[in-house]
């Protein structure tokens, strides 16, 4: 199903995101796009949606594989009146809620392995064998990354965009959804897709919609200073935390426990050696 301004639309109860929506067939990064138009002073709340992306990005530099006509690459514009961290959390939240309604409900939604032969057991949040979100910005679906969210500010600090990929029809490497294009053998092992963890063939343009539908609430929550009723959430939805895990932070890597997150977003780690340590951005294995 090809993205369709009109049935995103169709489906949007949001108000302010995605008031102004561009699509595009290509754009290097989606990211990029939108710090262009922040730049030159667009609506908060506009979206810009691919098809595909030349050169989607990750954190520090990495890539975001983005092939055509199966995934996600979004990008929302937002003006808070200070940068804050906690958006990334806003962002996961936003979309590992709309996997889980869409996937659950979309009437729509075509069952296409014996793995989604009725009655398949509803996809649940914040378990391994469900949608859970991974400190600080994967989306995993039975522990596979399957999105990410990439929260950048333009240089003025005067507007964030907010990044969200999400695998949602790339195809088995077995050939389902033959026509379109899956992943390279790079990633086969360590990412996955909706399509692939439920059988089901999403349309993107509804889970579009939800997700920004999902993003305005939780948004308006957040800086209407209900800031700890996100973070309660995004712990309800992760397998974080009682974890243990690797962490790099820079050129370091600590060892210990995941315990909890901070009001602001940052993961509290027991290490090895007894102490606390307290990390806002960093890479977390386990
Ligand atoms: C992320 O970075 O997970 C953030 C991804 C954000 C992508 C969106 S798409 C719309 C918007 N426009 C952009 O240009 N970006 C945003 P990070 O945690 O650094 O993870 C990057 C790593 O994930 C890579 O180094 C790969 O190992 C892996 N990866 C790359 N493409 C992937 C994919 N499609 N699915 C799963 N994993 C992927």
């Amino acid at each position: 199903m090809k993205l369709d301004r009109k049935k995103i639309i169709s489906h949007l109860t949001a108000k302010f995101i995605g008031s102004e929506i561009h699509i595009f067939e290509r754009v290097e990064s989606t990211n990029d796009t939108a710090k262009e138009l922040a730049v030159n002073g667009c609506k908060e709340g506009t979206v810009i949606i691919a098809d595909s992306q030349s050169k989607g990005r990750g954190r520090q530099g990495r890539s975001w594989e983005s092939p055509a006509g199966v995934g996600i690459y979004l990008s929302i514009v937002v003006k808070p009146k200070k940068i804050m961290p906690q958006l990334t959390l806003v962002a996961g939240v936003s979309a590992a809620e709309a996997i889980i309604k869409i996937v659950n409900s979309d009437p729509f939604a075509s069952l296409l392995m014996e793995k989604a032969t009725p009655p398949s057991p509803p996809l649940q949040g914040g378990e391994e064998g469900g949608v859970s979100l991974k400190w600080p910005n994967d989306i995993n679906i039975n522990g596979k990354k399957t999105g990410g969210i990439l929260t950048e500010a333009i240089e003025n600090g005067k507007a964030i965009i907010v990044g969200i990929g999400i695998n949602v029809n790339t195809p088995t490497p077995m050939g389902i959804g033959v026509g379109s294009e899956g992943f390279t053998d790079e990633l086969k092992n360590k990412a996955t897709s909706i399509m692939m963890e439920t059988g089901r063939r999403i349309d993107r343009n509804i889970l579009i919609a939800e997700i920004l539908n999902r993003f305005e609430f939780w948004y308006k929550k957040f800086i209407i200073e209900e800031k700890e009723a996100i973070i309660k959430r995004w712990k309800e939805l992760s397998d974080t935390s009682g974890r243990r895990v690797k962490i790099n932070v820079g050129d370091s890597v600590f060892e210990g426990v995941a315990l909890d997150l901070d009001n602001d977003g940052s993961l509290m780690i027991r290490l090895d050696d007894g102490f606390l340590k307290k990390v806002s951005a960093g890479d977390v294995c386990y």
